[in-house]
């Protein structure tokens, strides 16, 4: 394995913990930069020069710097993950499947699944229409994934892949953040509590351990805020 040095920026938020998971199953060292995004750190010129779009998470390994959650687990994948204990190997056909259902939860899931969070959770104005059509669409997605998981048991294939962890990010704080009950995806439902088990999971969804913060008048959850 090549040798690391690893800092990751982050907040325990559904795009945050993609990355905290994967170090934690990579078993990676990794030195943790707590980023409170309810501070705007993340805005501040020296963070611009480690993620050009002012987001959480970001890591930089030694001189390399990453960003955007779905290519930091792409990177550790193809440089720290020789054994492929959670990716296939580029060239593969499942390694497509993996990238693919990446991208699913990239382009479709997080952005949706984060709309409907700001809908329903911080919106200035109440707007009936954009709480329903975010939250309709992330349950269509929800749905997608329980017909995948349903001829398949990871997304990517017969292994836990990067695929899974990405997608499971969101798929946890549905519950609780959206009010979406998981007993109307049992397939989904099942992966999701499984996945929910395992002990790196366990430990990459508490990096940085969560607290509430408020946000106005409100009281906010990291894993429900973006
Ligand atoms: N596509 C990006 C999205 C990152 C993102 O939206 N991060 C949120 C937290 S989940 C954030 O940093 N929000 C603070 C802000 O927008 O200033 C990724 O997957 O890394």
């Amino acid at each position: 394995m090549s040798s690391s040095n690893i800092t990751l920026y982050t907040w325990p938020t559904p795009n945050g913990i993609k990355a905290s998971i994967t170090l934690e199953e990579l078993g990676l060292p990794y030195k943790t930069e707590p980023i409170d995004i309810s501070t705007n750190i993340q805005k501040e010129e020296w963070f611009l020069k480690i993620n050009p779009n002012g987001r959480i998470p970001a890591i930089t390994d030694g001189s390399q710097r990453v960003f955007e959650s779905g290519s930091i687990m792409l990177y550790l994948a193809d440089k720290y993950d020789a054994d492929r204990k959670i990716s296939y190997a580029p060239g593969t056909p499942e390694y497509i499947e993996q990238v693919s259902w990446l991208m699913f939860q990239m382009g479709g899931l997080g952005p949706m699944q984060g709309q409907a969070n700001h809908f329903r959770l911080f919106a200035g104005a109440r707007s009936d229409y954009g709480i329903k059509r975010y939250i309709d669409e992330t349950k269509r997605l929800y749905s997608v994934l329980e017909s995948r998981l349903k001829e398949s048991p990871y997304l990517a294939g017969s292994k836990y892949t990067i695929a899974d962890i990405a997608n499971y990010a969101w798929v946890r704080s549905g519950p609780s953040a959206l009010e979406i009950d998981l007993s109307e995806f049992p397939t989904l439902k099942k992966w999701s509590d499984e996945i929910s088990k395992r002990a790196a999971v366990q430990k990459g969804v508490d990096v940085p351990p969560p607290r509430p913060y408020r946000r106005g008048s409100q009281r906010v959850f990291p894993e429900r805020s973006c």
